[in-house]
């Protein structure tokens, strides 16, 4: 039973920004004001809001509204990523269109954001599933496929078996579906490939222009793995009775010495070729154990090595060694060059795998450390070089740069950078989602389908056609796929694969500058002003994915002339998780929170303040620690000083005359205020208003009351802080003290330095030893300051008259002693 009736306030103010649309940006060219752009990472629409959403919009919705209270023209858009999976999966069950369910859901979900109160640009809403945006995808995709940076071919792709899809390696997370969690298993396919590959390096160097505290350290620590450079050197050795040598990349050339055996991926080509006819049946049977395993079961140590022999030899370089060739699925087909020199005794892998099979270790790096082939742990450390011809006694690095010099003079090898990143596989075998616009022609090949035929829209499918069924239901849509080939006019077929949707999301934030233009995906004048984002807020587990995917298309972008700048997201906010009694919430657990009941009880106010004061954005908030009780109470609190202050005096009231003390803790809570809010310490800054409202009440009750001017001083920025976190009662209380219109636009108040002394003490001044006077001054002041204020005292001229001043003690801030004579 609060004063304010929280119902009753959300839905006046809910009703009053949706005819005002305060939070519009404007697109004026006379308009001067700075720009703020203000990116929440897409809404998806499955089901309704949930906590985890009222969590990251909050923090979004207060940098975005404290951009608009310090005047800024701001873009702070909403939007949905409403292709993937879940709507399909849910058509399949109800026998419907995944349309119907994501639009249903889109609404529902924009009613409850609407209700939640966030300030964004309303006009600017987009859906990556309307034809009119993934029109923009398929554009894109014939400009990428132009610069041959959309490609097709063979490989072994992660297949998951439960969502019968490929999926990206991204989207494998330590061997299972990072979207339903089955085993990963091995696939050979005809796929899509974006050339991200290409962009590796800038992707790293890039990172200069973020990685400056605005980027969140472990964020571009997880790319920089991910990506994963590392110089070496490529090696050739050459094999018993083939022309052709067999490259290796190294990161460990100086171990060369060092090499006992040779391995080939299992699945690789080469080793097919390499295979001896009498080893033929065993490797046959190798190769098919070992089909279904994805890259990461097959590189984890805790798994026994297994491998066959080829049959064949390789002869080391350097030293003319006869190597045994060996077929392992520890060695992935696609890294390097698909092959390695083993070195077991200063690589894990190899180790385990000489001592699986009995094969020879040679220590040629003394670390000091156990001998590898007793201990069965690798040296990797550094040390000095034995047993290594003419690296003998060097250590690491003079090491590697030798051994490069002596395969160069020999013409078997050079030095080289490796990037642990593979390309990204975009084809999904899946409807919903953005058809890929290409024609394959049997004359032809393959035929991008003209941009004025775009776009190539899904056709309408439903229900059980949607099962899915290792190949794209689209195939299955025959007056679809059959099409004339758009160059020779044959019969062709359409792909009937739809993008990876995180296609959709790589350049979305760029639609958002112009999102209803039909001649582009954006416009490039338009985004170069607002961009890039200054503002990104979303959650971590978009590190190698989204987070990589859309700094990769803003490169590419660049390139094509069309974005001026290289990076996306210039800072970004990770939000931390709402969990419950120390747990993520989950249907098992039984322990999930519903939004909507959170704010049916409490309001929304205080539901947003609750999550915003419990801790910093990036950390959890525990909904068993929180007290929503205590934030409805304060924000009643809050509403009766606005009240009273209110009463107390009209709008337009002169600051000047109010209480100094008062007036000290609103510009040190400003003050304040401002800083936290900018380093997003939104917590912190909360606590601070709850302390000039305390402050503020104690000024009405026991001090000069209401009426004083330094009451509505302080109510006001109490409203203006308060709509940053608590939207509706800011309002309230600002309409209460008699203004028109909304308090949320442009109305942070600037801070009065002569207001900001920290507190004051009261200083003595003494004449001849005797107290004449008594100052209050800043704690800080200097002494010159404080013999000035002293000397300029009237009760202690009346003592000092027309004598001499002799002396003057100074003991600042307490005390000062005049000496005459
Ligand atoms: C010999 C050696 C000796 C190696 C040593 C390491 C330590 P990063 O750092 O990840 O780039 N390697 C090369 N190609 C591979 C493949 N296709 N599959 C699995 N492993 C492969 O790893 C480079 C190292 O991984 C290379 O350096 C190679 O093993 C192995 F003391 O060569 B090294
Ligand atoms: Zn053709």
């Amino acid at each position: 039973s609060g004063i304010y009736d929280a119902r009753a306030l959300q839905d006046k103010w809910q009703a009053r920004w949706a005819a005002e649309l305060p939070f519009t940006a404007s697109e004026d060219p006379a308009d001067e004001r700075p720009r703020s752009f203000i990116v929440d990472m897409f809404a998806y629409p499955s089901g309704d809001l949930h906590m985890g959403h009222a969590e990251a919009f909050a923090i979004g919705d207060v940098i975005g509204r404290y951009r608009f209270q310090r005047g800024d023209n701001v873009l702070h858009p909403i939007g949905w990523d409403s292709f993937g999976l879940p709507a399909e999966n849910a058509a399949i069950e109800r026998d419907s269109r995944p349309d119907e369910w994501t639009y249903a859901n889109i609404e529902t979900q924009a009613g409850s954001f609407q209700r939640y109160g966030v300030g964004v640009d309303w006009n600017r809403r987009i859906h990556t599933s309307d034809p009119e945006y993934y029109k923009w995808n398929q554009w894109l995709f014939n400009r990428f496929f132009e610069r041959g940076l959309a490609y097709r071919r063979d490989g072994l792709v992660n297949w998951c078996p439960q969502d019968q899809t490929v999926l990206a390696n991204e989207q494998v997370v330590a061997g299972k579906c990072e979207r339903c969690g089955s085993d990963v298993e091995r696939r050979s396919l005809n796929q899509w490939y974006f050339k991200i590959t290409e962009y590796a390096q800038r992707l790293l160097d890039d990172m200069d222009q973020i990685d400056n505290g605005r980027w969140p350290e472990e964020i571009l620590a997880i790319q920089r793995n991910w990506i994963g450079r590392s110089t070496g050197a490529d090696v050739r050795f050459s094999i018993e009775g083939r022309d052709e040598p067999v490259t290796v990349y190294t990161t460990r050339p100086d171990t060369l010495y060092g090499a006992t055996f040779f391995v080939v991926a299992a699945d690789a080509d080469l080793a097919d070729e390499l295979c001896a006819p009498e080893q033929r049946e065993a490797f046959e049977a190798y190769r098919s154990d070992i089909a279904k395993l994805s890259d990461v079961e097959r590189q984890t140590t805790e798994r026994p090595k297994t491998g066959v022999f080829l049959g064949c030899y390789a002869i080391n370089p350097v030293n003319g060694e006869r190597m045994p060739v060996w077929a392992a699925d520890y060695v992935l087909a696609g890294y390097g060059h698909g092959a390695i020199m083993a070195v077991p005794a200063h690589d894990q892998r190899d180790l385990d795998f000489a001592l699986a099979f009995d094969l020879p270790v040679r220590v040629v790096v003394e670390t000091g450390e156990p001998d590898p082939a007793t201990s069965g742990v690798a040296t990797a450390g550094e040390g000095t070089l034995r047993a290594s011809g003419p690296l003998d006694g060097l250590g690491k690095e003079e090491a590697i740069s030798r051994i490069i010099e002596v395969l160069a003079e020999r013409g078997t090898g050079e030095s080289t950078v490796n990037f642990r990143l593979r390309d990204w596989l975009i084809s999904r075998q899946r409807y919903w989602g953005t058809p890929i616009p290409i024609i394959h022609c049997p004359s032809c090949g393959l035929v991008p389908v003209p941009d004025d035929q775009l776009p190539v829209t899904l056709p309408e499918m439903k229900g059980a056609e949607l099962a899915p069924k290792g190949i794209s239901p689209l195939a299955a849509a025959r007056d679809w796929v059959e099409v004339g080939c758009p160059d020779c006019g044959g019969p062709a077929e359409r792909d009937t694969d739809t993008m990876d949707t995180f296609v959709d999301s790589s350049w979305y934030p760029w639609r958002y500058c112009s999102p209803r233009l039909d001649t582009a995906p954006f416009d490039t004048g338009t985004v170069n002003k607002w961009g890039p984002v200054d503002h990104y807020i979303g959650g971590k587990e978009h590190a190698t994915l989204h987070l990589l995917y859309a700094r990769f298309f803003t490169k590419v972008l660049h390139d094509m002339g069309m974005l001026d700048f290289t990076e996306p997201f210039a800072r970004l906010t990770n939000q931390g998780q709402v969990i419950n009694q120390g747990r993520a919430m989950s249907k098992s657990l039984g322990n999930g929170v519903d939004l909507g009941e959170q704010i049916d009880t409490y309001g929304v106010d205080a539901v947003r303040l609750t999550m915003l004061f419990a801790s910093p954005p990036e950390d959890d908030v525990d909904w068993a620690d929180v007290s929503v009780v205590a934030a409805q109470k304060f924000l009643n609190r809050a509403f009766k000083v606005m009240a009273e202050a209110g009463q107390g005096t009209p709008v337009g009231t002169d600051f000047s005359a109010g209480n100094t003390d008062l007036r000290r803790a609103t510009h040190r809570t400003i003050d304040q205020v401002s800083a936290l809010v900018e380093e997003r310490r939104f917590n912190v800054a909360i606590a601070r208003c709850m302390e000039l409202v305390s402050a503020a009440r104690k000024a009405i009750d026991s001090g000069p009351g209401a009426s004083d001017p330094a009451v509505r001083e302080a109510a006001e920025f109490i409203a203006v802080a308060l709509s940053l976190f608590a939207p509706y009662i800011a309002e309230e209380g600002w309409e209460r003290m008699g203004h028109v219109g909304s308090v949320a636009i442009g109305n942070w108040p600037e801070v009065d330095p002569d207001l900001l002394v920290q507190e004051s003490v009261t200083c003595v001044v003494q004449v001849q030893s005797k107290v004449r006077d008594k100052l209050s001054v800043a704690p800080d002041i200097d002494a010159e300051e404080l013999e000035r204020l002293a000397l300029a005292s009237e009760k202690a001229q009346n003592f000092i008259g027309d004598k001499q001043i002799r002396k003057v003690v100074v003991r600042a801030p307490k005390l000062v002693n005049i000496v005459v004579g």
